[in-house]
């Protein structure tokens, strides 16, 4: 027996001391911490570390109060067996040994039966270190197993960025604090990237800046915004092309910067030409007067700064949608300046040296490679999803919830309810997809391991050192990645190593120094100087220009093939009409935005979380529930093509005729029939490379009667 279990109390400190570390979640944030230790060995409170210039001492509640999350009473302790029906949520404790053994006995079972791809290692982020995350990739390629093909987060709104801009880098973006305009478009930072908020406030308050705001509620982003742009989903691309159109009509497109910096400009304008704020106007549901105004406000203003999100890309056209956004400030010629540009993301810029972490030597290109986001299809047997090979018959799940965050639920649920699929989770609580496994096992929480972190949303490198024992008999992502390899004879240095080994040598391999550099300073800002990060040296592409045309077909993503509709892409910005548009069975457009008190799935165990958020809902314009003879507070049966869910109606103004809003995502047992909101969604990729179209869904509502 393995158990380890934390140290009793009373190191000799009676109060409480602080150490430093990262926020693991998956926000673009990456806060750089302080945790307080508490003199039992459990941690404390948190705070955002103030010498940190994009933290700034400021993080978000839930994390603020994570002792409540590492401290839960129905924290997994132990690895438990199912004893009952899959789902049923009934399994008795067994030691790490018999666990370990399980699981290697059912991989190799699946190995023998149906061959090594049979076995799909499907982990997600959960953990954004670099080692808890992605170490199981090394066990992967080291048994030539199913590769995992990541798509649900980024892949819409990376592959629209990179076709314009050939990187995925940008602006830094505390550049927010001295820009004069600053537009979020299609992200909620209020609720999802908090520091956000920090620089573009700051710079209202010392300059004047104005913010705008593009989303499709008023949320709490948009209620501070001095310039609201409420659209309908799915038209983002139509609001960029009145905006371009506008620039061009009224000589405030920078041609000296267009003629040095950018490809197809003639072909843009004159496609452009028929796209002005009318157009856009019946597309996007804005008034004309508030797109020309907008328009020339971002003309006018040479410090204009776009922080552009995840959320609008969550659509059909969502890549399509992103490279158009992504145009506007090369038209405005906006790069130039200090606090104009744009930043989606930074994570191209940190070049990391993965080999040892994913065991990359050992990669074989011949192995399929399953798309994360059709994990439904996929279990369910189809065979277009199963790129030809094997069924899978086992799944070795690490930081995700399919269960809950994954499209097209009823596929995903009868493929987990497959009595010959052996399925094993590695878990911090009980969560929906640990209900279907055969084995859980308990997992460290970050501040009980060491671990690796980039942002995505500012330019550092963080470490976040393992400060307290872990409780019970948990243990970290990498320890039981490495003891499985060694029950399945897989062998690479990466199973020889410690946490700390395999980061000291991934930072030295990458040019990043050492890790107790590293860990001296806490965080490295690895800024890239004002020219590269404003491509004003060039942008990504091999001719250094934004390419306004783009050969969807061609992109080079690190996508296997390309997915979807992908030939009928259109080559400029435009609105392309791909998106579940209403219909007179299903008149609704449902989006179904992160929810402030959680992160995806995660947080939805603690009190205060769950509290807060309450009875998962669905936001409907007041004249909307009129007609539908809806009042506040009644149950709703929101249906798509695809399966039905319960929601209870909350009347808002700020929305569009037609939207519906579901903040999730809610465990499937808060729902009235047990169905969560990804019930309703789909699994259809989003071209060109993949991913969920989580905000795209035409939908009907029926009033449910009162029992
Ligand atoms: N509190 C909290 N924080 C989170 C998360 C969470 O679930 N909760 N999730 C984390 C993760 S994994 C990610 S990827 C990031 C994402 O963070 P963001 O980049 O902010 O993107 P989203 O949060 O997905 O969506 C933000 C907004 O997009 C809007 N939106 C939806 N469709 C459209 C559209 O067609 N057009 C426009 N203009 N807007 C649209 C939604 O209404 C929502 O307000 O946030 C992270 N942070
Ligand atoms: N309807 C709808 N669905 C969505 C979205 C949406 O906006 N709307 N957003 C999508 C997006 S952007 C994303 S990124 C996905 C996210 O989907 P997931 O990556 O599944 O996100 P979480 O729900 O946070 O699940 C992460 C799980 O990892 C576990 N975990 C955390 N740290 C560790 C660790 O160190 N070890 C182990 N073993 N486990 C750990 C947590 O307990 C948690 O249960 O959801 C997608 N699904
Ligand atoms: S979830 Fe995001 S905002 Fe909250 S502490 Fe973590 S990185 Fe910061
Ligand atoms: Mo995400």
């Amino acid at each position: 027996m393995n158990h380890r279990v934390a140290p009793p109390s009373a190191p000799a400190a009676a109060r409480p001391h602080v150490r430093a570390s990262v926020c693991p979640h998956d926000c673009p944030s990456t806060c750089a911490l302080e945790v307080e230790i508490e003199p039992t060995g459990r941690i404390g409170r948190i705070r955002g570390a103030k010498d940190n210039s994009y933290t700034a001492g400021v993080i978000c509640a839930k994390v603020a109060r994570y002792a409540e999350r590492a401290n839960h009473p129905e924290r997994l302790l132990t690895p438990v067996l199912r004893t009952g029906p899959k789902g049923s949520g009934q399994f008795r404790p067994i030691d790490w040994d018999e666990a370990l053994d399980r699981v290697a006995e059912g991989l190799l079972a699946a190995e023998r039966a149906h061959g090594a791809q049979s076995v799909w290692p499907y982990h997600y982020a959960g953990t954004m270190g670099l080692v808890m995350r992605d170490g199981l990739t090394r066990l992967t390629h080291a048994k030539g197993y199913s590769r995992f093909f990541s798509t649900i987060c980024v892949n819409p709104a990376w592959s629209g960025y990179l076709a314009g801009a050939g990187r995925i880098a940008g602006a830094d973006a505390r550049e927010m604090g001295v820009s004069d305009l600053i537009t979020l478009w299609g992200t909620n930072a209020v609720a999802t990237q908090v520091n956000v908020m920090t620089h573009a406030v700051r710079a209202r308050k010392e300059r004047g800046a104005k913010i705008a705001v593009v989303d499709v509620y008023r949320t709490p982003t948009m209620e501070q915004a001095d310039v609201a742009l409420l659209i309908r989903p799915g038209t983002d691309g139509a609001l960029a092309c009145a905006v371009m159109h506008v620039l061009f009509r009224d000589g405030l497109a920078d041609r000296a910067y267009l003629d040095r910096y950018a490809r197809d400009t003639a072909a843009l304008e004159a496609h452009l030409e028929t796209r002005g704020p009318a157009w856009a106007a019946a597309i996007t549901g804005l008034p004309e007067a508030e797109i020309e105004a907008y328009a020339r406000l971002v003309g006018a203003t040479p410090r204009a700064f776009f922080r552009i999100g995840y959320g609008f890309s969550r659509s059909r056209n969502g890549a399509v949608n992103m490279h158009a956004v992504a145009s506007i400030p090369v038209v405005a010629g906006a790069w130039q300046h200090e606090g104009g540009g744009a930043v989606h993301s930074m994570s191209g810029i940190y070049g990391w040296n993965k080999s040892m972490i994913e065991g990359l030597d050992l990669r074989d290109p011949a192995v399929r490679a399953l798309d994360q986001s059709r994990i439904g299809p996929i279990l369910m047997g189809e065979v277009d999803a199963l790129a030809g090979g094997p069924p899978v018959a086992a799944l070795f799940i690490q930081n995700t919830n399919p269960m809950a965050v994954a499209p097209e639920q009823e596929k995903v649920r009868a493929g987990f309810a497959r009595d010959d699929l052996f399925t094993v989770v590695h878990e911090h609580f009980l969560t929906d997809t640990a209900r279907m496994a055969d084995i859980v096992l308990p997992a460290t929480m970050f501040t009980e391991h060491d671990d690796l972190y980039q942002a995505a949303g500012h330019p550092h490198i963080l470490f976040g050192p393992k400060l307290v024992e872990p409780p019970g008999a948990c243990r970290s992502n990498h320890e039981v990645v490495c003891a499985l390899a060694a029950r399945l004879g897989a062998s690479h240095p990466g199973f020889g190593m410690s946490p700390r080994g395999l980061i000291d040598w991934t930072l030295q391999a990458s040019g990043r120094g050492t890790l107790a550099e590293l860990e001296a300073a806490r965080f490295l800002d690895v800024t890239p100087p004002f020219a590269t990060a404003h491509f004003l040296d060039g942008f990504g592409h091999a001719d250094l220009r934004f390419h306004f045309a783009v050969d969807w077909g061609a992109l080079k993503f690190s996508a296997p093939r390309t997915f979807g509709p992908v030939a009928e892409m259109p080559t400029l910005p435009d609105h392309w009409a791909v998106i579940e548009e209403a219909t007179a069975d299903y008149p609704f457009r449902l989006v179904t935005a992160p929810a402030r008190n959680f992160l995806n799935s995660t947080f939805t165990e603690t009190g205060t979380s769950a509290g807060r958020e309450g009875t998962p809902s669905l936001l409907i314009h007041p004249e909307d529930a009129a007609a539908q003879g809806l009042v506040e507070g009644d149950m709703v049966v929101v249906e798509s093509v695809r399966g039905r869910v319960l929601l209870k109606a909350r009347l808002f103004e700020g929305l569009r005729r037609g939207v519906v809003v579901s903040e999730q995502i809610q465990p499937n047992r808060a729902h009235r029939e047990g169905r969560g909101i990804n019930t309703l969604t789909g699994a259809d990729p989003v071209a060109p490379a993949g991913g969920a179209a989580f905000h795209d869904n035409r939908v009907r509502l029926a009033k449910v009667a009162v029992e």
